[in-house]
């Protein structure tokens, strides 16, 4: 089947206020999601446009404060990363979870271009005590757990692929995904990436904000906090754009495709069962994972099924850091981190 944008595609709601939008992911051909098909997840009503640029302060030998012209100048960086949310495919957990209901539109990708915080980091001097850096967004001011703020380690916060970014795809950020400016943590859980970024602090204890400490974390057990740990890199993971969940096909030749994404090394193969696992044949990929580490990979295999009947298609995603998508995802009540093998059911006539 060849996907073509000459139908319109839409986001879909999944809930107006604060808007959660997921985004068409297995319709969109294009490497880089285009701006009006980007997942939006928002925690607040969006916040009044920050005028006052970006503040660099706590255990810091030089705090500054930097407008946006001023990032903007300075050398940038490109980056082509993922971002899913942590709650991706969340209504696939059994038994079902809380939270926002997520099929499998909360990703989406983008070349976000920014200046690394690194630079930001050893400009202002980070003093000895430094064991965290804070990074404030303005959304959520005077509500409950608000405002929106998470934290990273210091080695995270010097790597310098970690931007703190202005534009998504050549263009400016929109207001939805954060502007003038936000974090951007490749490789990470999308709760990393910051939006609406407007101070920067260095701290010497760990974090104890509520998106931190109580929030995005897997518990493994419905009542109890024991064994709570928190959701940072990206499992290894994959979905299958082609064909459709529930779809009916006839004998022949098919396509199937999907993508497949990690947050540790990069994806390594692909392999696709239709026989509930028995079998598993390699998929092709179509970019070389090493040259874009923190972006999606597609990959597609021909399906020759001659025999009518009822198939599982799966797909398998398996990273150089040797690790490979279970055939359940963990339960954890929260609902984070899905990456169960990829299922499509399909019937053959
Ligand atoms: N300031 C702020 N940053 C935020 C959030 C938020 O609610 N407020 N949501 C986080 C979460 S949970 C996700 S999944 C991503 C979503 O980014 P997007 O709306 O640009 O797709 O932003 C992250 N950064
Ligand atoms: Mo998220």
């Amino acid at each position: 089947m060849k996907l073509s944008r000459q139908q319109p595609l839409f986001r879909e709601t999944i809930t107006i206020q604060p808007e959660n939008q997921s985004s068409p992911v297995r319709w969109i051909t294009d490497w880089k999601t285009p701006d009006d098909l980007w997942y939006r997840r928002n925690h607040y009503p969006y916040p009044a446009p920050n005028l006052d640029g970006l503040q660099v302060v706590g255990v810091v030998q030089r705090p500054l404060t930097l407008s946006c012209e001023e990032i903007r100048s300075r050398p940038a960086k490109s980056v082509v990363a993922v971002m899913e949310c942590a709650g991706n495919r969340r209504t696939l957990f059994r038994p079902r979870v809380y939270g926002v209901p997520w099929n499998e539109g909360a990703i989406s990708q983008a070349e976000w271009t920014g200046v690394p915080l690194r630079d930001l980091l050893l400009e202002a001097g980070i003093c000895s005590t430094a064991r965290e850096v804070v990074f404030w967004g303005t959304d959520g001011e005077g509500e409950e757990n608000g405002p929106f703020a998470r934290s990273l380690p210091l080695g995270k916060s010097l790597h310098p692929d970690t931007l703190v970014a202005y534009a998504q795809n050549g263009q400016l950020l929109s207001p939805e995904h954060g502007a003038p400016l936000r974090l951007i943590v490749p490789g990470w859980y999308a709760m990393a990436s910051v939006k609406w970024l407007s101070r920067i602090e260095v701290i010497t204890e760990p974090f104890q904000g509520y998106y931190q400490k109580e929030d995005y974390h897997y518990y493994p057990f419905p009542d109890s906090d024991e064994g709570k740990r928190p959701v940072t890199v990206l499992r290894v993971n994959s979905l299958i754009r082609h064909p459709h969940d529930f779809s009916v096909l006839k004998t022949g030749h098919h396509r199937v495709e999907g993508l497949a994404w990690t947050g540790k090394g990069v994806i390594r193969r692909v392999e696709v069962s239709v026989d509930r696992g028995a079998h598993w044949y390699s998929a092709q990929l179509q970019q070389r994972p090493w040259h874009h580490p923190y972006a999606w990979v597609q990959w597609s295999w021909n399906w020759k099924t001659l025999q009518p009947g009822k198939y599982e298609i799966w797909s398998r995603a398996v990273d150089t850091a040797g690790r490979m998508q279970p055939l359940r995802a963990k339960w954890n009540r929260k609902g984070y981190g899905y990456n169960a093998v990829g299922r499509s059911r399909v019937q053959v006539e």
